[in-house]
């Protein structure tokens, strides 16, 4: 698949114009506009740091003017690695004046992921932090390099903070230092340049590529175009009613697809609120910026469910501008769903979304059970939703089957995967997501498993088959299987099974092993437990539930 073919039919992109869920306007023009429009709004906040729409804007040509200094062009593809900080939203929308394609990796990533990312992607340049969670980005970015070899795509690092030494490595300081003349903006009044606003990108090109939880030995890029993305961001919006009162709180990683889009960053800037970033997810973090900043809105995944509660009960916060909080990403015990809502003091929100597109969103007037026992309905009336058995056959409502869904913002094929398309896909273009879920008379659904050889720890993607591939590279170790296991505090847990010639390493060997392997920590199991051999099934394929069996019993 080439960019320009986004996968979905003539008729089909035609059909979702028509109805205007398409609406034919890049990201960089739509910045533009709300940049000359109403200028003066807050967009931005980050520590003491705030930017306007207008200077938002102006932000945007200046890393652009940059990025074109260091060769980026329109459809080039950047890795953005940074952890919650704004110049997170000032990278994205300076590539996005020039039209060229963020890559979203998560702060954790390791060698081996941004190695990966970086090869498919044939990526041009990185942007990543100096230092962050006690851990060098530029020393990652050295070993990426030097992997890639003398022949590899990859130019040029640019460094959030202290770039050192290395030759190559541009301080993001200098890029956005630009001169005051921005192409198209030589005059106030000047009308901006063909292309100023977004390097001549169209609305059907790929405007980001999102990275997948992942099922195979290496996660999949999955392109999201700007039609599709910006109406994925709209309609969050518009079920959850944003405004230009808005203030939304990033408090999970700012590149995750939840808190980018749905409708997260990008939904609030689109409705002309403000975004505030936190740079960590803690309660008491979090509140501060809620107190300050009057939040309405944020986002969070199950595990730290319970410590909000928590520190909402001790009293000493006034969450009083807080009306939605949404929660994501993976299962969400009922009895923490009906807890949260009286903690805060806030509406909760259930969302069963995905990078590869399809999201459901309870609604804000739902009955209170509806909102506690279910993930929500589409946010779509154009997402197609098929519940099949393992024939592929349409089940009846209230009865589990495998969630296969199509829609207008939905992916018709993974970057650059011709042969995983072929099974990913039905023939007739539905993505099968690997979750089973339910569907209820009132269209909600209930996710109630996962056919997929994926852990789901507390919203954190592990493809088992990625993991044990790694594992396997251990000298003592000669079969392994990686199981999840209900846990109290992730949801899942992951658990090591391995078959040892020799003495079994334990589990901070095992870590120690993947870390240096490459492979970002959070995909290290929880538990490592020796076993003689691997259970088989009638197939024989790895019995995981007889593993995960065995692992429950005391
Ligand atoms: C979100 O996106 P991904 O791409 O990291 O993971 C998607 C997968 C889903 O296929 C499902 O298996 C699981 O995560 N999941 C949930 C869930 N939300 C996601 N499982 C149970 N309950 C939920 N509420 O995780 C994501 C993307 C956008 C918005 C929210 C989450």
């Amino acid at each position: 698949m080439t960019e320009k073919q986004n996968g979905w039919s003539d008729a089909e992109s035609a059909r979702y114009r028509a109805v205007g869920h398409w609406e034919g306007v890049t990201f960089g023009a739509r910045l533009r506009r709300a940049g000359t429009e109403g200028g003066d709004r807050a967009a931005l906040v980050d520590g003491d740091r705030r930017w306007t729409y207008a200077d938002l804007d102006t932000e945007a040509d200046r890393v652009a003017h940059g990025l074109r200094g260091l060769g980026v062009e329109r459809g080039d593809r950047v890795v953005v690695q940074l952890p919650n900080c704004a110049e997170f939203v000032l990278v994205w929308f300076g590539l996005q004046r020039l039209g060229a394609v963020p890559v979203h990796a998560m702060p954790g990533h390791r060698r081996r992921e941004i190695g990966h990312l970086v090869r498919v992607s044939g990526a041009v340049a990185c942007v990543v932090p100096d230092r962050h969670a006690r851990f060098d980005h530029r020393e990652l970015m050295r070993e990426v390099r030097a992997e890639q070899g003398p022949g590899g795509s990859l130019r040029t690092v640019v460094v959030v903070g202290d770039p050192g030494s290395e030759s190559g490595f541009v301080p993001f300081e200098a890029l956005r230092a630009a001169p005051p003349s921005v192409p198209g903006r030589t005059a106030p009044d000047a009308r901006p340049a063909p292309g100023a606003d977004d390097g001549g990108a169209d609305s059907a090109d790929v405007a980001l590529l999102l990275l997948s939880g992942g099922t195979t030995g290496l996660p999949k890029l999955i392109p999201r175009t700007h039609d599709d993305y910006a109406y994925n961001a709209r309609a969050c919006a518009g079920v959850c009613a944003l405004d230009e009162r808005t203030v939304y709180l990033a408090v999970l990683p700012v590149g995750f697809n939840f808190t980018f889009a749905c409708p997260g960053v990008l939904g609030t800037l689109m409705a002309g609120g403000t975004v505030v970033i936190a740079p960590d997810p803690s309660p008491q973090t979090a509140f501060a910026l809620v107190e300050r900043e009057g939040v309405t809105l944020t986002s969070l995944t199950p595990p730290l469910v319970t410590h909000w509660v928590d520190e909402a009960a001790s009293g000493s916060w006034d969450l009083g501008s807080l009306s939605v909080v949404q929660v994501g990403g993976a299962r969400l015990p009922e009895e923490h769903a009906r807890k949260l809502g009286p903690a805060l003091g806030a509406t909760v929100q259930q969302v069963f979304g995905m990078a590869e597109g399809l999201i459901n969103l309870t609604r804000l007037d739902d009955p209170e059970d509806l909102v506690c026992a279910t993930q929500g309905r589409p946010i779509s009336p154009d997402d197609e939703i098929l519940v099949v058995d393992t024939d592929g056959r349409p089940v009846p409502d209230g009865t589990a089957g495998e969630l296969l869904t199509r829609g207008p913002y939905t992916l018709r094929g993974y970057y650059r995967a011709d042969e995983h398309n072929r099974t990913a896909f039905t023939p007739d273009g539905y993505y099968r997501t690997g979750d089973v879920v339910r569907r209820l008379p009132t269209g909600h659904l209930v996710v109630v498993g996962r056919i997929k050889d994926q852990i789901n720890r507390g919203g954190e993607k592990v493809a088992a088959v990625e993991v044990e591939e790694q594992l396997l590279t251990h000298p003592a170790i000669t079969a392994a299987a990686l199981v999840g296991v209900p846990d109290e505090r992730w949801g899942e847990r992951t658990v090591a099974f391995v078959v040892c010639d020799g003495e079994a390493p334990g589990v901070r060997e095992v870590a120690a092993h993947l870390r240096e392997r490459g492979l970002a920590g959070y995909k290290s199991p929880d538990e490592v437990v020796r076993v003689a051999g691997l259970p088989l099934t009638a197939v024989g394929k790895i019995d995981k539930a007889a593993l995960a069996r065995a692992s429950l019993r005391p």
